[in-house]
């Protein structure tokens, strides 16, 4: 028999006793979201201002991203690739339009989508580069964050993402983030395939890099026929003021990848774009997925995106972000207790002037779900702030409202 939640208690109760216990979640229990409000099972509203990690920038269970999805999943939801359906390619043609790739290659998460990425880029290097068999480098980053398989933990620095996950994938190799020099050492190694960043580190703590560091990344890659790869899983859709991060510096990645707001965070869509000479190398039968690629996705995807476009998204998240980083930046005129402010659009971080190890940023989001609006902390003393990008600047006043009398409280 299923059981019925009637209490935030009995659900959080229900997820200690029966759920592996690979998370350590805010004690708030949602049943309900809405642009950019969620409400708990007890009736309280809150300010989303996490946004599922920026998947759900277009705003809780968008009515037209909804509609397509229903009227899709009465259709057609899942045929494999062992057939055509007839919206993936209509998915694929609107992706590779809107970011400018001649290919496209959909999978379902980020961390399939980097691995993909991490597949082509070896092929390539073997193929075109040639590289010596299995010698093949990839370049990460300090403090990088591409997802949690095994592969992708080889290349973490993080030991709470590692540790006790070994053996691991050799062929990594890490530079510092943001370090042009230590690029242009790292990239002369013949064996290297690809460089691998996000343009702005999200898990690190929303660390956006000087202004040229992406455009000279480019330049290196080019100079030392190194392919770019570009993890845009949660900088991508809008989020920091422009379609994709890497459009601040007019940079275009060899290898895109994208995951998270394809879908509006309806159901995981992740894709990896390229042009022909690097998506080809891969050949039937040497990489795909069951659910990758499948209609339901492809529709929900289309909708995604054209919401995006419609509704001037990324426009909003410029505009707002300037006025979210003012009131921020009035705030620490009035408190000791915030350190800095720092992001992109709306991809947001405070950083609480306390100890990292001190619990300080974890009791302030209790303190500001109290209050009615919902983020977390992300390594010890920051805090991300992210609003879905359709919130209105009347919204945001007063989720810094909520934020400033929460810091204000401490
Ligand atoms: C969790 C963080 C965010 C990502 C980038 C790939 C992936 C992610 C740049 C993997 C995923 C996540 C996963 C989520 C928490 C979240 C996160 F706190 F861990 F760092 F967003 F900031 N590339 N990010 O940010 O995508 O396989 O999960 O679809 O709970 O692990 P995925």
């Amino acid at each position: 028999m299923t059981t019925l939640v009637s209490s935030s208690h009995q659900a959080i109760e229900l997820e200690d006793r029966y759920g592996a216990h690979n998370y350590h979640p805010l004690p708030v229990v949602l049943t309900r979201g809405e642009g950019v409000f969620l409400w708990d099972v007890e009736g309280k509203r809150y300010f989303d201002f996490l946004s599922a990690y920026s998947a759900v920038n277009q705003g809780h269970c968008h009515p037209r991203i909804i509609q397509v999805l229903i009227d899709q999943a009465r259709e057609l939801t899942l045929t494999s690739r062992a057939f055509y359906n007839d919206k993936l390619g209509p998915a694929e043609k609107y992706v590779c339009e809107t970011f400018g790739y001649q290919k496209a290659l959909f999978m379902n998460s980020g961390a399939e989508a980097n691995e993909t990425a991490i597949k082509l880029a070896r092929k390539w290097g073997y193929t075109k580069k040639q590289i010596p068999e299995n010698q093949a480098v990839i370049v990460a980053a300090r403090r990088n964050f591409h997802g949690r398989t095994t592969t992708i933990i080889s290349a973490s620095t993080d030991p709470s993402a590692r540790a006790g996950f070994g053996p691991f994938m050799p062929g990594f190799e890490i530079v510092e983030y943001d370090s042009i020099v230590a690029l242009e050492q790292a990239l002369s190694n013949p064996n290297v395939c690809a460089l691998w960043l996000e343009p702005i580190q999200g898990e690190a703590g929303v660390y956006v890099p000087a202004e040229g560091y992406l455009k000279a990344a480019e330049q290196l890659c080019r100079k030392h026929n190194v392919l770019l790869m570009m993890d845009e899983i949660q900088t991508g859709i809008g989020r920091t003021g422009k379609m994709l991060a890497c459009n601040h510096e007019n940079v275009r990645p060899d290898i895109l990848i994208l995951g998270k707001a394809l879908s509006g965070g309806v159901l995981p869509v992740s894709v990896v774009l390229a042009d022909d000479e690097i998506m080809l190398l891969i050949q039937p039968g040497e990489h795909g997925s069951t659910f990758g690629g499948n209609p339901l996705a492809a529709a929900v995807c289309m909708a995604a995106l054209e919401v995006v476009k419609d509704e001037r998204l990324a426009e909003n998240a410029a505009r707002l972000g300037v006025v979210f980083r003012e009131r921020m930046a009035g705030l620490m005129h009035k408190t000791s207790l915030i350190q800095a402010v720092r992001g992109k659009g709306l991809l947001n971080a405070i950083v609480i002037n306390d100890d990292p190890q001190s619990d300080t940023a974890w009791k302030l989001c209790l303190r500001f779900a109290e209050n009615g609006l919902l983020a977390k902390p992300t390594h010890g003393n920051i805090v991300r702030l992210a609003p879905p990008l359709i919130i209105t600047s009347e919204q945001l006043h007063e989720g810094c409202d909520i934020i400033e009398k929460s810091v204000l409280e401490m």
